[in-house]
């Protein structure tokens, strides 16, 4: 098939903290995305920290590392033609407020901090954060 690709997801926690677990799992389906691998974990800061690395010198950068690593996360390897974009397009905007109906932001998101879901941005920054969650 083409341009089949692996995406990064992860149900942050202030989703998981509201058992939205499977609701959101149920629209990744519903949306030709096939779960590869999934795993719920809690990170630590640190670990967070070298998640967010490309968000270093932002100024929001400390409280998304300790709010990543604040309780537990579902992190999943979604499979779909164009699945980056296609995951980016579910997902919807950073923040929710300006996120479009149908989206799992607009849905779910609380604020732009609790903002429900991650996705890779990019096929090769896919890859890295495929590798740096389910890598053994
Ligand atoms: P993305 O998750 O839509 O790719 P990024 O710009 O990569 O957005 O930012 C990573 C995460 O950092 C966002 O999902 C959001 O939780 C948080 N974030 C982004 N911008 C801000 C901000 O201006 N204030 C607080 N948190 C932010
Ligand atoms: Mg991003």
């Amino acid at each position: 098939m083409s341009n089949m690709e692996k995406t990064l997801s992860i149900v942050k926690p202030d989703a998981v903290e509201r058992n939205l677990e499977g609701e959101i799992k149920e629209i990744f389906k519903n949306n030709g995305f096939q779960i590869i691998k999934e795993k719920k974990i809690q990170i630590e800061k640190s670990e967070a920290e070298k998640f967010y690395k490309v968000h270093e010198t932002k100024p929001f950068y400390n409280d998304l590392c300790g709010y990543l690593s604040s309780g537990p996360i579902i992190v999943m390897i979604l499979q779909k033609a164009n699945a980056v974009k296609e995951n980016r397009e579910l997902m919807g905007a950073t923040n929710p407020k300006d996120a479009h109906d149908g989206t799992i932001r607009k849905k779910y998101g609380i604020s732009i901090d609790k903002n429900s879901v991650h996705g890779s941005d990019s096929v090769d920054n896919a890859k890295i954060e495929i590798d740096f969650f389910f890598k053994d």
